[in-house]
């Protein structure tokens, strides 16, 4: 059985990080370890929440870990609440990462133009050094916008400034590139009629290859969405998919668990019901 480590925080209401990675890695048939980074009453989101770092714990499960001599297919990282935190995860990678390791970072920390709560510039430029230890990343329009250092823009762009955009986030160091969250105003020849949908743009910087994949559009977003998108792209690509399958499988997901969320009339915004979406993963798996 394909085993990964995912390092994220707790967040005990409001599902998102490692209450949508556990269930979802696991429903994929991957074994998923984890490493918890803190605990958190909710998510951010919420006003009031509790926060207990756990930031200490980290490197003595890994010694563990190592003297155990522990291995992972895969290292999938996501929010991360310090800069030290950062500092460790690049351990980490330096630690269990290598040939046979795929090594994923979300560099879970903004959306919508702004970064969560509690991140800085400063802690966006100190992201994008752990991405460049990574295999894969998969940032939105807005965290990639903030590693650049370059202004997020919502609308006005074609496929030339987003094509610019991941060969100067594959130069951090990734192999590859997953841009999330792009919505054109217009028609773009080359990959057709994309007006209206929003979707994605990968980047393969070995064959310098660009793909792509676009879907409707939903009339709400939810929080945790990022996380659920992370966790199946990992969980396919463990499993063998083929990249872009991985986060074509990953986007249809998202959508499926948002249509089961706005099924329910008393839906709220702070996770969607990824759960009655489960079967259609495990059945397009
Ligand atoms: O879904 C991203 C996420 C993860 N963890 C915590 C968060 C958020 C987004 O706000 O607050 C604690």
């Amino acid at each position: 059985m394909k085993r990964i480590v995912t390092i994220q925080d707790v967040s005990c209401v409001g599902k998102c990080s490692l209450t949508v990675a556990l269930p979802i890695i696991s429903a994929m048939g991957v074994e998923t370890a984890i490493i918890p980074t803190a605990v958190l009453s909710t998510h951010t989101m919420f006003n009031g929440f509790t926060f207990r770092d756990l930031t200490s714990d980290i490197t003595p499960i890994c010694e563990h870990w190592k003297k155990e001599n522990i291995q992972f297919s895969a290292i999938y990282t996501g929010y991360l609440g310090s800069f030290e935190q950062l500092d460790l995860m690049k351990k980490l990678i330096d630690d269990f990462g290598g040939k046979e390791t795929l090594t994923i970072v979300d560099p879970c920390m903004a959306d919508n133009g702004k970064l969560y709560p509690g991140f800085t510039q400063e802690f966006a430029f100190a992201m994008k050094d752990l991405c460049s230890k990574a295999d894969i990343i998969v940032p939105n329009m807005t965290e990639a916008s903030f590693m650049l250092g370059i202004p997020y823009k919502a609308s006005g762009y074609d496929l030339s400034y987003i094509k610019d955009l991941l060969r100067q986030l594959a130069n951090i160091g990734a192999k590859k590139v997953v841009l999330k969250g792009i919505e054109f105003a217009e028609v773009q020849p080359e990959i057709g009629d994309v007006k209206g949908k929003i979707g994605i743009i990968a980047y393969d910087k070995e064959s310098d290859s660009f793909s792509w994949y676009f879907h409707e559009k939903m009339s709400q977003s939810f929080h945790g969405t990022g996380d659920i998108f992370a966790s199946v792209f990992t969980g396919a690509m463990v499993r063998g998919k083929s990249f872009k399958e991985s986060y074509s499988l990953a986007a249809n997901f998202v959508v499926e668990s948002i249509k089961a969320t706005l099924a329910h009339d008393d839906h709220n915004t702070y996770g969607v019901d990824f759960e009655t979406a489960i079967p259609y993963l495990v059945k397009n798996l």
